[in-house]
């Protein structure tokens, strides 16, 4: 008989290494992808999907929300995170519990044991739009990782060192595709290249990103 070596870590099946502390688990969130998509679609309805202004005064492509205690916002002011919608001044809508046990089942996986993200960064991308190379670290504890889950169309995914003249790698990030950054790899430059047309059957011309943080 052949042994599963997977057999009590069924996650750990489609591991890939990315770089030091980076894993990208292919299709890890596609079976619950239409579940996902509900509490999407539960959270927008409460906290619209909106394109923030950077610091800079420009509007931001991407049109982002948030879930969780803690929510990332760009205005004049800055980037941040704050418990409120800066649009409504009501609390985030909660995380849903499938996400918070996506997220800890993920980077447990990655072998970040005990991940109990707080922000939710929903980001929403048509046609056209992109996000440029940048780091995230407005978050207290980067000893934490970031998890990312991709849903609906494919986009092209750039990463690169912690430098931003650092050369920079792609990677195509389909529906389900879960990224874990931690470690060494938590402060790498990233972004994603500009969306292509295309219809999913489930998301139709867009392409949803969720990121898991530990805000506080
Ligand atoms: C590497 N989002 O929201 S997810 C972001 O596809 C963001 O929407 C992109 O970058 C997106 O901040 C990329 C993959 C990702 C997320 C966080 C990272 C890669 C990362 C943090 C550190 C290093
Ligand atoms: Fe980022």
């Amino acid at each position: 008989m052949t042994p599963d070596l997977f057999a009590d870590q069924p996650d750990e099946a489609a591991k890939v290494a990315l770089a030091e502390g980076a894993f990208v688990f292919r299709q890890f969130a596609s079976a619950i992808g239409e579940d996902l998509l509900r509490e999407i679609d539960q959270i927008t309805a409460v906290a619209p999907l909106r394109h923030m202004k950077t610091p800079g005064g420009h509007s931001m492509s991407v049109a982002m929300t948030c879930c969780g205690s803690l929510g990332w916002v760009t205005d004049a002011r800055g980037y941040r995170y704050q418990a409120e919608d800066p649009d409504s001044g009501a609390p985030w809508p909660e995380m849903p519990p499938a996400f918070i046990d996506l997220a800890r089942r993920a980077a447990n996986a990655a072998g970040y044991v005990g991940f109990t993200p707080d922000a939710c960064l929903i980001n929403c991308y048509e046609p056209g739009t992109k996000m440029g190379l940048h780091q995230d670290k407005n978050e207290r504890d980067l000893s934490q990782p970031i998890v990312s889950v991709s849903l609906g169309l494919p986009q092209v995914f750039q990463f690169g060192g912690l430098s931003r003249s650092e050369r920079t790698s792609n990677i195509p990030l389909g529906h389900g595709d879960v990224v874990v950054w931690g470690g060494p790899s938590r402060l790498r430059y990233h972004g994603v290249l500009t969306l292509k047309a295309g219809a999913h059957l489930l998301t139709g011309a867009c392409r949803y990103n969720l990121t898991f943080r530990c805000a506080r």
